[in-house]
């Protein structure tokens, strides 16, 4: 069945992403534009939670449900909320496109009511060789996040 959620980023950076998925099976195709970033590369993640009480640190560790090493959307090993990178523009603006196999919209690694950060550093996708690469791609700070929802059709 055909699935649609949504997510609006808050913060000093803003966005919506929507998330689209043609059948459970299907991959999970994220579009949508995030603005206010500095330009260059932005670490993309599903974290774990949809919590908000803290603001994006509430959320949690990267979605991560088979116990894996951090990596990135191509990567053998990754986490299951490794989106990768987002890429703004001189003027701050991401476009959003990505299309996803690992997440779902429905069955066991659904992920409305998670929550989509975005950072302000690169993701290094795993190989940077920081201390912090195989957890968090060393990608820094959450500059904006939101919790995904179920969306109108
Ligand atoms: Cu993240
Ligand atoms: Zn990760």
């Amino acid at each position: 069945m055909a699935a649609k959620a949504i997510c609006v980023l808050t913060g000093d950076v803003k966005g919506v992403v929507e998330f689209n998925q043609a059948d459970a099976g299907a991959p999970v195709v994220l579009s949508g534009e995030v603005t206010g970033l500095t330009p260059g590369q932005h670490g993309f993640h599903i974290h774990e939670f949809g919590d908000a009480t803290n603001g994006c640190t509430s959320a949690g560790a990267h979605y991560n449900p088979h116990g894996k090493e951090h990596g990135g959307p191509d990567s053998a090993v990754r986490h299951a909320g490794d989106l990768g990178n987002i890429v703004a523009d001189a003027s701050g603006v991401a476009k959003v496109s990505i299309s996803d196999k690992q997440i779902s919209l429905s069955g066991q690694y659904n992920v409305i009511g998670r929550t989509l950060v975005v950072h302000a550093d690169p993701d290094d996708l795993g190989v940077g060789g920081h201390e912090l690469s195989k957890t968090t791609g060393n990608a820094g700070a959450r500059v904006a996040c939101g919790v995904i929802g179920i969306a109108k059709m």
